[in-house]
């Protein structure tokens, strides 16, 4: 009894974090099989007491396998999600590669589940980590006041840029520390850092107000900042929704925060949103959410909300959402995918 299941990028610090998720909630798995590239092909990853031999996924056979569950980039997924849906797998990808892509459900699983009714191409898409942190309670507010126009500042960790960003804070923590960092009070250069590996300036004690690369549409906008505003319209089923994002790295190693001003169709107050968000699938309330809090754990955390000031009447909000990028935001949503998937196509083997 239960589904074949692939994960590819099984090595990767989200394929971890997928391993780990699929036993925490005991996913009706029948054989499970870890696939990489021929760099990490040949590790062996305990699951359950057993050893499994990660497989190069150029040499696997891809039949047999119900679900794949990729993280292994976009490049990756371009090329092998559709040789796996070719095979008979429904993939779940976790990359940027395929979300906006007409044929393919981009589908946060507490907030729009219905789009997993039709999968033309058996590959659906994982949001963002920052989309995904805002859609619980952007849902819910929207479906009770209509959403009409967000604004969100990022404050993203360093582990959204991989294993890479989570050594380069590392390094340049130690490094401070071992010279004496409270010299930065008085003069940001007095540290020698080491170069930069990954965040494109130093990530300790600072912010670096550049996530992804600029797009090359004129906006000036990077591609992390845009992925909010094009996924929320899709997620949400608001093509014409108004949503400008700037994204920041910061100092943290897990969850993302969000500084978020929504506008309003209708009047709302904060005690009627948080009366809302109470209620809604995905968030819990927090009255000072802070990343720490967020990490290792399933919910957004949503607090400080207020009025905002700059909006006229009661038809504006601002407030503060922190969720774990590495688990909401990326490997628990694919699996809780996996599991809706699981439930309509493969029911006769549960
Ligand atoms: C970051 N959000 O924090 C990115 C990582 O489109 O899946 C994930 C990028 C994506 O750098």
């Amino acid at each position: 009894k239960g589904v074949n299941v692939a994960v590819l990028g099984a090595t990767g610090q989200v394929g971890m974090v997928m391993r780990r998720i699929l036993d925490e909630r005991d996913f009706p798995v029948k054989d499970l099989r870890f696939m990489a590239s021929a760099h990490s092909a040949g590790t062996v990853l305990n699951w359950r007491g057993h050893d499994i031999v990660v497989e190069d996924v150029a040499k696997a056979n891809l039949s047999g396998i119900d679900i794949a569950i990729f993280s292994a980039g976009g490049g990756t997924s371009k090329v092998w999600a559709p040789k796996f849906a070719e095979a008979g797998a429904y993939v779940i990808d976790n990359s940027s590669q395929w979300r906006m892509h007409d044929n393919v459900p981009l589908v946060v699983a507490e907030v729009n589940p219905e789009d997993l009714d039709d999968v033309p191409d058996r590959i659906i898409a994982n949001p963002n980590c920052t989309t995904m942190a805002c859609m619980p309670a952007m849902k819910a507010l929207s479906d009770a006041f209509g959403l009409k126009r967000l604004i969100v500042s990022s404050y993203q960790a360093v582990s959204g840029a991989g294993r890479a960003g989570v050594l380069q804070l590392m390094n340049e923590a130690k490094a401070a520390i071992e010279q004496g960092a409270d010299k930065l009070v008085f003069d940001g250069s007095a540290i020698d850092f080491p170069e930069p590996t990954k965040v494109v300036r130093t990530i300790a004690f600072n912010a670096v107000p550049f996530i992804g690369s600029i797009v090359d549409d004129g906006s000036e906008e990077t591609d992390e900042e845009q992925k909010l505003r094009n996924e929320s319209r899709k997620i949400l089923h608001l093509p014409d929704l108004k949503a400008s994002c700037t994204c920041v790295r910061i100092g943290v190693f897990t969850s993302h925060g969000m500084s978020i001003n929504a506008e309003f169709e209708k009047d709302v107050t904060p005690d009627e949103a948080r009366e809302v968000l109470a209620k809604a699938p995905g968030v819990v309330l927090d009255d000072i959410p802070t990343p720490q809090l967020a990490a290792g754990k399933d919910p957004s955390f949503v607090g400080r909300i207020r009025q905002d000031q700059a909006v006229d009447g009661k038809k504006g909000l601002s407030m503060f959402i922190t969720n774990d990028n590495l688990r909401k935001g990326a490997a628990l949503n694919a699996i809780e995918l996996a599991e809706v998937v699981a439930k309509k196509h493969f029911a006769d083997q549960l």
